[in-house]
């Protein structure tokens, strides 16, 4: 898969290897060598020149990792930043209703039969009860080939022959699913050979009618930008839930799988690797990202001395916390440490009763750009003493950040209600430390949270 593209990168990344230290001048031949290797591979071009100036950035602010090399702190960055031009991470489908209806879309000769096969197969084998609706009435052979499928996998096939309205077959097709307590319908429908109003027109009633909660949208990754344009105008038309990228097995470049996401705003849920039924894989851009780049044990390795890295921190944190030093500097460590781990909101979601958790330290990452400029404009004394900034020292420090008045202030009371958060929780700590085996009863989590509840704010020191 990408053969070529993994070639030109790895290449690329190479260039970097030997460098004792990554600067603007060194770096900038195996950026231009990125930046072709991504537009060979039909990426989109905005998209390309947006991904090499990120990774730029990251490689000369981040500070290089003691036990690495530049070289390999760089493959690590490139990775992260192709797992985040893919969405992070994997898009579940949303199987509510019942019964469950996911609509196939798609231009012809996309997968979208094929697809609905191999999707059936893989809800069957995860114990769903699945049901497949022939909905493309418009070339008989189109049924034929979905019964066949059907049969194969041992998964009933609605199909009302001659009849031409799509919508009632849908109708009917719900109709028996709850008559025999089906829980999952996939809708095989028509496709064009490019998008026309009629078949948005039919499209959206279908969706109506059957209630379905995923609408994806099987797109040919062979055809690179022209799959992803596909894409979007199918999202623009009908609100697609998710993509299903096929024959990445032939000889797609990579193009499709890289920007789709971005240029959509959908997630990739699958991919097709081949014409046969369990030729289908559940997207994951981490693991794209790998399969990509290759350079698995170069990424690894980075992660475990950041991890490393992260266990120093905590640790220095916890000390800090127990003896009431926490100020603006490990804030700003914080924030740092939240983003590269998604956002504390992402994390506390996870966690059992962690949403009501959020409360007043709910910090939006999209302001961490000016935060982190903000705390950089406080003197040191004002960073290990926040009581310290009045009136005037917020004015200079907006100024020298580029922010408003309310904006640090608006930081500060952040940041006052991020300590009451740590006294209560300490839970950033905690998850960094890996401390985090929280057996998912709400109230042993509570119980565990006020544990740590031994935080209270620093004696004014005189300056
Ligand atoms: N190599 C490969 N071929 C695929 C894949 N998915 C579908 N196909 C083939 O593409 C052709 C069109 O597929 P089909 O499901 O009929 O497309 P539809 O017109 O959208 O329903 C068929 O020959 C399939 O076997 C895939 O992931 N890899
Ligand atoms: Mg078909």
């Amino acid at each position: 898969m990408f053969n070529n593209l993994t070639d030109k990168l790895q290449d690329a990344l190479k260039k970097l290897r030997g460098q004792a230290r990554i600067s603007e001048q060194n770096i900038a031949g195996a950026m231009d060598d990125i930046r072709t290797a991504l537009l060979e591979a039909d990426v989109n071009s905005t998209i390309v020149e947006g991904f090499i100036a990120d990774v730029k950035q990251d490689c000369l602010g981040e500070a290089v990792l003691r036990s690495v090399t530049p070289g390999q702190m760089a493959v690590k960055i490139v990775y992260d930043r192709l797992v985040a031009l893919m969405g992070e991470s994997e898009a579940p489908l949303n199987l509510g209703g019942s019964p469950s209806v996911i609509m196939m879309t798609g231009l012809h000769g996309s997968g979208k039969t094929t697809s609905s096969a191999k999707l059936a197969a893989l809800l069957k084998k995860k114990g769903r009860k699945v049901m497949l609706v022939a909905a493309d009435v418009y070339r008989p052979a189109a049924i034929d080939q979905l019964e066949i499928l059907g049969k194969d996998i041992a998964v009933p096939v609605y199909a009302d022959r001659g009849n031409p309205n799509v919508p009632a077959i849908a109708a009917g097709a719900l109709d028996r699913a709850r008559r025999e307590a089906i829980d999952t319908v996939i809708i095989d429908t028509a496709g064009r050979l490019q998008i026309d109003v009629p078949m948005v027109q039919e499209l959206v009633q279908v969706k109506q009618i059957s209630g379905a909660t995923e609408i994806l949208l099987v797109a040919d990754a062979a055809l690179g930008q022209e799959a992803v344009s596909v894409a979007d105008h199918f999202h623009k038309a009908l609100n697609i839930t998710g993509i299903i990228l096929t024959k990445l097995d032939g000889d797609a470049r990579g193009g499709a799988a890289l920007s789709v996401r971005k240029v959509t705003g959908c997630p990739i849920k699958f991919v097709g690797t081949g014409e046969k039924i369990d030729e289908i894989e559940t997207f994951f851009p981490d693991r794209m990202a790998s399969r990509i780049l290759g350079m698995g044990d170069i990424v690894s390795l980075v992660e475990k001395a950041a991890e490393e890295i992260d266990r120093q921190e905590a640790e220095k944190l916890q000390e800090k916390l127990k003896k009431n030093e926490f100020d603006f500097n490990d804030f700003l460590s914080q924030l740092r440490q939240m983003k590269k781990m998604g956002g504390i909101e992402s994390i506390l979601k996870m966690l059992p009763g962690g949403s009501s958790m959020l409360g007043s330290a709910k910090i939006n990452m999209k302001e961490f750009a000016s935060m982190e400029a903000i705390i950089c404009s406080m003197t040191k004394p004002e960073r290990e003493e926040p009581e310290l900034i009045d009136f005037n020292r917020r004015k200079r420090i907006a100024k020298g950040s580029g922010t408003s008045i309310e904006q640090v202030a608006q930081l500060i009371k952040q940041f006052t209600g991020m300590r009451k958060m740590m006294k209560k929780t300490s839970l950033v700590s905690r998850l960094m430390s890996g401390n985090m085996n929280f057996s998912g009863n709400p109230a042993e989590l509570r119980a565990k949270m006020n544990r740590g509840s031994n935080f209270t704010p620093p004696k004014k020191k005189r300056r």
